[in-house]
């Protein structure tokens, strides 16, 4: 009888061991350098498991997964699993100097991934250097296990990653910037599931196909895991119908042209409801600094409908907005509404505790004998509130949690330092030079926050897609122009706003964000064209602990990389 009961008990337990293991899927990501050949010509890039685009996650929401990253490559390396908030840990989140140092070439670091309240398609990329140009690759969270989509079944799902690729190897490009002090080379190519297309020389045997099976639908993962800049993207005579962003579903949204910022995903529906033929879905620039290089070519792929037909040579192309078409690009950002239905409803904070005005710039520091490579021989830079973000010397978090002092500041200013007409044609040149520091703002945990980013005309007004870690923001309201304090608040969409990770603030314009601080940590929130994050588009939040257990952050894994 005794005996009989310890088997009971071990069975049990090893039923228990079953189901965690199911729970808590492990994966393996060895980044190491691979060959590879794009637009004729041949270099080793950075890849995780030898694959470019890298390896897709499948899980769904709520799971938890563990993935050994194992460096074999000759460079730092750091992985950032992109709007995933990592309840109370920080720990696995990944960028560079915030929450880790990075992992050096031969060492490992087991990162715990934890889903929670995202549901769609989210990214994984590096968050070192500039090694997110080939270390990325697609998330897809399906709903949990005895529920579905708040849309009917589509008949199949493509992620649809949209990169950019350099003939350069991309530390010679990101060392090259860093040195001249002036704009980056710009990109050969932009790329779909890592093929240029048929636009560009040695590209058309490998460029990706889509294959339809008329009156099907299908589910587009649309992922912006460009370096430097929003895309247009668009599938010739064919509409797309939003559904989701960032991991939160939206109400449906039929477009011809969806507007995609670096950092952000996209699901739509595209029905294959057109004569059979083969259609190029196609993906341009959206630019909108003036005097500002841009990479202006086209990357395709092609819809191919299945069955007997002649396929129109070529395909049809759709016609896409011209590269500085703010308007276009806005009118789509701002049409996203969350579901904010019974089953999806939304929780957007109505009484604030912390309420911040940040201008987002690009500035200039003086060079010695005007010898950099930026305007008039200056060096380039950006910054937020006027205080330019330096890497500290070891990651915010482990200061923060050790207490560490001497390692970052707590006084990034709440408003703009300096009040002048943030958006004008002109502005005194003065104003363009920034303090250096590595500034955050210490939240208290559950305080609610309003934050209005601020775009500027400093040396080039231009979209910046602002990304923060850790969290999920409801964006209540965009303008062109200053924000007015007084008359804009007025106006904010507290009903239905959509809930995103990253939110493309226009040109010489602004955008109201809001979220409660429910996620202790420290969390970076930067600017997701890689040449505003590396001129010091940066900031972070640290948010405290609250007083029960439940509500404080987690003990760092014994495995963290060491500075
Ligand atoms: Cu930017």
């Amino acid at each position: 009888m005794r005996a009989s009961k310890v088997h009971c008990l071990g069975f049990l337990l090893f039923l228990i061991g079953i189901l965690q293991c199911k729970a808590e899927a492990r994966y393996t990501f060895v980044v190491e350098e691979t060959p590879y050949t794009r637009l004729c010509s041949t270099k080793n890039i950075l890849t995780v498991n030898g694959q470019f685009p890298g390896p897709t996650l499948y899980v769904h929401k709520g799971d938890t997964i563990t993935v050994d990253v194992y460096n074999k490559a000759k460079y730092n390396i750091t992985i950032h699993w992109h709007g995933v908030k990592q309840p109370r840990f920080p720990w696995s989140d990944g960028p560079e100097f915030i929450t880790q140092c990075p992992i050096q070439p031969g060492a490992k670091f087991s990162q715990k991934v934890i889903f929670s309240t995202e549901e769609g398609t989210l990214w994984w990329h590096a968050h070192s250097d500039w090694s997110r140009a080939t270390v990325h690759g697609a998330i897809v969270i399906y709903p949990k296990k005895d529920s579905s989509y708040p849309f009917p079944k589509p008949d199949a799902e493509v992620p649809i990653i949209l990169g950019e690729w350099w003939k350069k190897p991309i530390m010679e490009v990101y060392h090259e910037m860093l040195i001249s002090g002036g704009d980056p080379n710009i990109s050969d190519a932009y790329t779909i599931n890592g093929q240029p297309g048929d636009l560009h020389p040695c590209s058309k045997q490998d460029t990706f196909k889509l294959k339809v099976e008329q009156g099907k639908t299908y589910l587009l993962r649309i992922i912006n895991a460009a370096m430097q800049d929003l895309l247009f993207f668009s599938i010739a005579k064919h509409s797309l119908t939003v559904v989701a962003t960032d991991a939160s579903y939206t109400k449906p949204l039929t477009r011809d042209i969806i507007t995609i910022s670096p950092g952000q995903t996209i699901d739509v529906l595209l029905k294959a409801n057109q004569n059979p033929d083969h259609y190029y879905m196609a993906g341009r620039v959206y630019s909108s600094a003036l005097g500002v290089v841009y990479d202006n070519t086209t990357t395709t792929a092609v819809v191919e409908y299945f069955g007997n037909y002649t396929p129109t040579s070529p395909p049809p192309l759709p016609q896409l907005p011209y590269y500085n078409d703010t308007s276009a690009s806005v009118n789509f950002t701002g049409s996203l509404r969350s579901l904010a239905s019974k089953e999806y409803p939304i929780n957007v904070p109505k009484n604030i505790t912390n309420r911040f005005v940040y201008t987002i710039s690009i500035n200039s520091f003086p060079c010695p004998n005007n010898s950099c490579a930026g305007p008039n021989g200056t060096r380039l830079a950006a910054s937020v509130n006027n205080i330019s973000f330096v890497n500290p010397s070891i990651d915010i978090l482990q200061a923060y949690y050790y207490s560490i002092n001497g390692v970052f500041g707590t006084r990034l200013p709440s408003f703009p330092p300096y009040i002048f007409n943030f958006t004008a044609d002109v502005l005194p040149l003065n104003l363009e030079t920034p303090k250096r520091g590595t500034e955050v703002k210490v939240l208290k945990y559950n305080s609610t926050v309003e934050l209005v980013f601020q775009g500027t005309n400093l040396l080039a007004g231009t979209d910046h897609p602002m990304h923060l870690h850790g969290y999920s923001f409801y964006v209540v309201g965009w303008g062109l122009g200053n924000f007015d304090i007084k008359r804009d608040p007025l106006n904010f969409n507290l009903v239905d706003p959509p809930l995103q990770n990253t939110i493309a603030v226009p040109k010489n314009g602004w955008t109201a964000i809001r979220f409660r601080a429910d996620n202790p940590g420290v969390w970076f929130m930067h600017c997701h064209i890689e040449r505003h994050l590396s001129w010091g588009m940066d900031t972070a939040f640290i948010v405290r602990n609250g007083a029960p257990p439940s509500t404080q952050l987690l003990a760092p894994p014994p495995d963290m990389p060491p500075c």
